[in-house]
């Protein structure tokens, strides 16, 4: 748990001529975080074929064969796509199972993850 400490004066008129605080009352609030999320990007390239990058989109992110072959274009055309958000460890364990595919077929499809916001 990770814990931010505020200075509170404890009227407004607490701080001294000289700038400095007498009767400083320090609140301790308890933080919770929301864990990080990460994107899974796929990017273009010109020599992995097109329905093995719609297989890669059924096999490992759950896509239906029509929402595969959308996001598939999407990556074509513009160069890459989020193609899911995952926590650090799901997303880390996508990016490994595709590159992996992609290295036993002998494609140079890249998969990588970016940090949300
Ligand atoms: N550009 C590839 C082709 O024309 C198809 C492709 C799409 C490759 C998406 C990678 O992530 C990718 N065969």
């Amino acid at each position: 748990m990770t814990v931010t400490q505020t200075k509170f004066n404890l009227t407004m008129s607490d701080n001294q001529d000289d700038g400095s605080d007498s009767d400083v009352l320090l609140k301790t609030k308890p933080k919770t975080k929301r864990p990080p999320r990460y994107k899974v990007l796929l990017l273009n390239d010109d020599y992995t074929p097109m329905e093995f990058v719609v297989h890669v989109l059924e096999r490992f992110f759950g896509m239906t064969h029509a929402q595969a072959f959308e996001i598939m274009l999407t990556v074509h055309k513009k160069g890459l796509a989020v193609v899911g958000v995952f926590s650090h460890e799901i997303a880390e364990t996508k990016v490994g199972q595709v590159m992996d595919f992609a290295r036993r077929h002998q494609h140079p499809l890249q998969c990588t993850m970016e940090k949300e916001e």
